[in-house]
């Protein structure tokens, strides 16, 4: 192993068995207005960045992620474009971009959005669908209204129980027609103050690839429940049955499995919150370095909850030192934390970090296994070469 990483491997005896030290690859997305992120599929188009290119606080537009389930809609005319309420409300609404600014409070948030399938590249045995590895998270600032107001004003009848979101999307076959995803949300989720319908992304428009001209921000949930290109929220008094609402499409197990086991559809369950995880993006992983002190530092979040405390280890996780942690500057923005760490000889080490919520619930070593790859929150090594 110390020649496969070109050091010895000063804590080589707590490395778990049949541990392989940490390393990625990447193919660069070049399209106009991002930068820096790894394609893994053209069509549709899905890229996440490099957790090293996450480090502000805020993250830029050029470098948040892109995850379509389809084909974006070619016709994006902020002016023209209409959102409709309906369903189970008092007053179905037909609103313009002009109406949301000029009906609702307008408000800016720092939101974190995370894949839901965001850590699948790491289950074993591999999983199908985009093979995300750290980089399907990111936590813009982003202005718009809350989805609360608008649906307030529109009136929620007593038997709604959940939402449907509708986007200008296509299915990238072509051939069926139909929307590629559409998902809802619980009322309750729904009436959270945190979300809203976002019309501006970190003092600009939004990216074509992230919504534009508006989308929901739902943070704390699976991404999925953040439609782009918004057209249509309606409420209903059944859970919305639309595509990837059901069978496996974000759900898992609600028992933990043998990888590969079959689960009755009965046993599967919609996630909602999404679990605590952290990530290092400084330094970047691979680096070298010839003092023995080094500062690191990075983001935690905890879905619907807030993060209590980040501990870092340099020793393969058999000793741990927390971290200094910032608050979210508001509910659902991630939280800044940064440490200093001294290694005690040259050689071959791994930082890892590990987020805390304050429910109590940690980050795992490793995951346990679900049909789609869902929930990966394990802990996030980087390897420093220290000579
Ligand atoms: N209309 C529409 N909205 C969508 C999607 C989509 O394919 N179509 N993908 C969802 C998924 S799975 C995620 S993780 C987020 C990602 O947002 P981003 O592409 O802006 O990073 O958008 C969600 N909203
Ligand atoms: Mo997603």
């Amino acid at each position: 192993m110390a020649a496969a990483v070109g050091a010895a491997i000063p804590f080589h005896r707590n490395m778990p068995a049949g541990f392989i030290p940490e390393a990625i690859a990447a193919d660069p997305l070049r399209i106009e207005g991002k930068d820096g992120l790894s394609v893994l599929g053209r069509r549709p188009l899905n890229a996440e960045t490099p957790a090293h290119l996450l480090d502000d606080p805020v993250t830029p537009t050029a470098r948040h992620f892109i995850r379509n389930n389809g084909i974006a809609p070619s016709e994006i005319d902020p002016r023209t474009w209409r959102l409709r309420i309906d369903g189970l409300v008092h007053r179905p609404m037909n609103l313009s971009i002009e109406d949301l600014r000029n009906r609702f409070e307008v408000v800016t948030r720092r939101l974190t959005i995370e894949c839901g399938g965001n850590g699948r590249a790491f289950f074993e045995p591999r999983v199908p669908g985009n093979q995300w590895s750290l980089g399907a998270v990111a936590c813009s600032e982003w202005t718009g209204v809350r989805l609360a107001d608008v649906l307030k004003a529109a009136g929620v009848k007593d038997n709604v129980v959940y939402t449907a979101h509708v986007g200008a999307d296509t299915e990238a076959s072509g051939v069926k027609g139909g929307l590629p995803l559409s998902r809802g949300v619980p009322i309750e989720k729904a009436m959270d103050p945190g979300n809203l319908i976002a019309f501006g992304m970190n003092g600009g428009p939004l990216h074509p690839m992230n919504g534009a001209p508006l989308r929901l921000v739902v943070p704390g949930w699976p991404g999925s429940c953040s439609q782009k290109w918004l057209t249509r929220i309606w409420l209903r008094d059944v859970v919305h049955d639309g595509a990837k609402m059901t069978g496996s499409s974000y759900r898992v197990p609600a028992y933990p499995i043998q990888p590969g086991e079959n689960v009755p559809d009965g046993a599967m369950t919609i996630i909602h919150s999404m679990p605590v995880k952290s990530l290092i993006t400084t330094p970047r992983t691979g680096l070298s370095i010839t003092t023995r002190k080094l500062s690191v530092a990075g983001h935690a979040w905890a879905g619907d909850n807030e993060v209590a405390h980040v501990d870092v280890s340099i020793d393969f996780g058999a000793t741990w030192r927390q971290a200094e942690l910032q608050p979210p500057v508001n509910p659902y923005a991630w939280q800044r934390w940064s440490a200093t760490l001294e290694f005690p000889r040259r050689g071959y080490y791994e930082i890892w970090a590990r987020a805390t919520d304050d429910k109590g619930a940690s980050q795992p070593f490793a995951v346990s296994w679900n049909p789609k790859g869902y929930l990966n929150n394990s802990m996030h090594r980087i390897s420093v070469r220290v000579s």
